[in-house]
């Protein structure tokens, strides 16, 4: 009831909402939700999840928070009735700056999947103070500043519980902080952040450059703070001993209170280590147990019964591994625990490679978590498959019995709820509102494939979803883009593997082709939303090659009738919440094998995109989902690919001279017209690792990636009811892809939590 709602609001205002202040209701709000989520915490029997991730993408939390408990409905009325928006009032709230990329945003789906499946299960994090920096472009180039998010309104709340941590032989003072995490329909649950209070936000200098020798001030500044030198590599250390050591310590005071006598840990505690940024968990646990008592070969028992690990990539260059004299600056204490592990290790295989320190005496963070926990699993079937048969094919046939994929999912709450109330509508119109629990429910819209009418609405919202991304780039950046146009989008880190290159050629390519009188079949409006990291130059510089490209199309009107190419500044959760309900083409174009899972992909396809994309991670679960009609796939199979890189023959500069339009494309980049907006070092850098290196196999993929591009275009082109049927088969194959479905696969296989 809305009445009601307005007299609690008005309440928690001391005054009329009539007259209140954004600033205003937004603290009603929060306060009207904290009460709210207070009522559905839970105590706890037998198992609890301790999911420990260096990234909580978690994005806005008020009207989502307000979704899972119910709210929503009569808090936007109630404020409507006063002439109030929550859009408006959302506005308020800062979006937490606490991960970067997918890995972090799966982690916030499993958080709301676990309290909406009832389930005991909370988060360990860090408190980054300015967590990933704010992005922004100056002369086409990325710019990195501090993202200073953390104000008194969105902040955790600082608790009394702290924890000691020893750093290099130093004693410092975890600060436990604590943010509810609402379910839908749910418990309440809590992610854990820890701090430090004497960090000082006050010692970044330029950009976001600091002293990073000063860890008391500068341990929880920036999420993965630049670690181009040896300094930066430290404090990384520095900064996931930090989180590890307080968590334990969590872990074990939490444990002891519900009655755990530390021998039975793994009776009270599961302990999820999100990639290889949490592995010295294992080593500290051991660490903490023999401190009370617990002998070494029991402590590893119990520490391999409670932990298990999840691996979201197979990039080498991506698996940590540290020199073992980092360790022994950082966590002395560590150390002949680990090498007490490592002997552990060896003795079990012959097989060198299987070490924890290997001959160079370099530490894999890995192998520790494979040999010491239960449960090793992949993020989609493709991905676990690589990984037993190449990347840790040595464990798999150590460990068979451990190995296990969980196909990533998301939360349909933030991701159709939350982003796309007018879709959520029409389906609950159509179905019924079961979905929203059950989402394998969706399938029920196949029932509509060949109503005219409802195939014209789902093209309606879509239209609507275009104007409103219109207008807020209007907003935003003041870019003005075509509504009619054909909406494609890729929106994710920035990374050589990605390919945002390839797309970057394909354009360039439409623009000549334009340029030669080759009018498309539709017109394009293709978005971006990215972020390098700082150091990662080739990154930088297919920004710049975005960037600059964008300019010479906007400056030739000729061609920008036909094409647009905008770049989103500060790629974000909310950013992505306004882009994703808007596309028509879904961007999944990594190289086909290096792409553990994605997850944008399932968040575009639950909003009614088609996908163009490799057979790479979770792709080939869509397309197995929605039929071969219904997805747009090319480019090498990850046999093939795998099998270029093992023969070891691969070379860029035969692909670019035998094919003319590839070569006209990367020509293109170091052109007078290029030039004229450009930077001729970037473009020049970038154009000769495309020739000369082009790592992740751009250029053999090029002409299918085309070819299937302007097929999808034909095809938006020639019918859109055609179009709009296939939209809604992608949205009614999506319920496979929920985080409820992945929590439960983790929960029945690995963690067999309590309730
Ligand atoms: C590596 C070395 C040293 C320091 C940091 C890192 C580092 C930092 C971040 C390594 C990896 C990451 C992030 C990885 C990530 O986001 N992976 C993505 O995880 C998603 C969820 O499983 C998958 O869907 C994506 O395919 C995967 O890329």
């Amino acid at each position: 009831m809305s009445e009601t709602m307005t007299n609690k609001l008005n309440d928690l205002c001391k005054k009329d909402i009539k007259t209140a202040s954004n600033e205003e209701l937004y603290h009603a709000l929060l306060k009207l939700v904290d009460e709210k989520s207070q009522q559905q915490v839970h105590s706890v029997t037998g198992r609890k999840l301790y999911y420990i991730s260096a990234e909580f993408l978690i994005g806005k939390l008020l009207s989502n928070n307000l979704i899972n408990l119910g709210l929503y409905d009569d808090v936007k009325e109630a404020l409507a009735a006063a002439g109030k928006s929550l859009a408006d009032i959302e506005e308020q709230e800062p979006e937490p700056s606490l991960g970067n990329g997918g890995l972090g945003r799966l982690a916030a789906c499993f958080l709301d999947s676990l309290a909406t499946l009832n389930l005991p299960g909370d988060g360990v994090g860090l408190r980054y103070h300015c967590g990933l920096f704010h992005q922004n472009f100056k002369n086409n180039i990325q710019n990195e500043t501090p993202d200073f998010w953390l104000t008194d309104s969105c902040a955790a709340q600082a608790t009394d519980t702290v924890f000691p941590v020893s750093l290099a032989g130093k004693e410092y003072s975890a600060r436990l902080y604590k943010l509810p995490v609402t379910g839908y329909e749910g418990r309440t649950n809590t992610l854990n952040l820890f701090d430090l209070d004497t960090v000082d936000e006050s010692v970044i200098g330029d950009g976001i450059s600091f002293d990073k020798k000063d860890i008391a001030k500068n341990l929880t500044l920036f999420l993965y703070p630049d670690d181009s030198d040896e300094d930066g590599r430290l404090l990384r250390i520095y900064q996931q001993y930090f989180m590890v050591s307080a968590g334990a310590q969590l872990v074990l005071e939490e444990c002891a209170a519900r009655g755990c006598n530390y021998h039975n840990l793994a009776d009270y505690a599961a302990i999820q280590i999100n990639d290889t940024h949490p592995s010295m968990v294992i080593p500290e646990l051991i660490r903490l147990l023999m401190l009370h008592d617990i002998d070494f070969e029991e402590a590893v028992q119990i520490v391999t019964d409670t932990c298990a690990y999840t691996n979201h990539t197979i990039l080498a260059e991506a698996l940590e591994k540290w020199p073992r004299h980092y360790l022994d600056t950082v966590v002395p204490q560590l150390m002949p625990i680990i090498e007490k592990l490592d002997a552990l290790a060896k003795s079990r295989t012959e097989d060198g490679s299987l070490a924890i320190i290997d001959q160079n005496q370099v530490v894999h963070m890995a192998h520790m978590d494979i040999h010491f926990s239960h449960s090793t699993n992949g993020v989609a079937t493709l991905h676990t498959q690589i990984l037993k048969e190449s990347e840790l094919a040595g464990f798999y046939h150590l460990y068979p019995e451990k190995f296990n994929n969980k196909t990533n999912g998301i939360t349909f709450r933030r991701w159709l709820l939350k982003c796309n109330p007018s879709l959520t509508n029409e389906i609950e119109s159509l179905i019924g509102n079961g979905f929203k629990k059950d989402a394998s429910e969706l399938k029920k819209l196949l029932a509509y494939t060949n109503d005219q009418n409802v195939l014209r609405k789902l093209s309606e919202i879509k239209k609507q979803n275009k104007e409103a991304l219109a207008a807020w780039l209007l907003h935003k950046q003041g870019i003005k883009v075509n509504t009619d146009a054909m909406f494609t989008i890729q929106s994710k880190r920035l990374h050589e593997y990605k390919r945002q290159q390839l797309n970057l050629l394909f354009l360039i390519h439409q623009y000549l082709e334009i340029k030669a009188g080759h009018i498309p079949s539709v017109p394009l409006v293709s978005i971006f939303g990215a972020k390098a990291a700082p150091a990662y130059i080739i990154a930088k510089d297919i920004i710049h090659g975005l960037l600059t490209l964008s300019q010479v199309i906007e400056n030739d009107p000729e061609v920008s009738k036909w094409m647009q190419l905008v770049f989103v500044e500060n790629y974000n959760v909310s950013a992505a919440e306004m882009m994703i309900p808007a596309c028509d083409l879904s961007e999944q174009i990594s190289l086909a094998s290096k792409e553990a899972s994605g997850t944008g992909n399932m968040k575009f396809m639950l909003n009614g995109a088609l996908t163009l994309g490799t057979m790479d991670g979770a792709n080939v679960e869509i397309s197995e989902a929605v039929g071969n009609d219904n997805i747009y796939i090319f480019g090498q199979s990850s046999k093939q690919v795998i099998h270029r890189y093992a023969a070891g023959d691969y070379c860029a500069k035969d692909w670019y001279e035998a094919d003319p339009n590839l070569r006209r494309a990367i020509d293109f980049l170091t052109s007078e017209k290029m030039l004229s907006f450009g930077d001729e070092e970037h473009l020049k850098r970038l154009q000769n690792e495309l020739i000369w290196k082009d790592w992740f196999q751009t250029l053999p993929d090029f002409n299918a990636y085309v070819v299937r591009k302007q097929q999808a275009m034909a095809d938006y082109a020639a019918d859109q009811e055609n179009w709009s049927c296939r939209t809604l088969i992608n949205i009614a194959q999506a319920g496979f892809f929920s985080s409820d479905r992945t929590i439960e696969e983790y929960d029945n296989d690995i963690w067999h939590l309590g309730k």
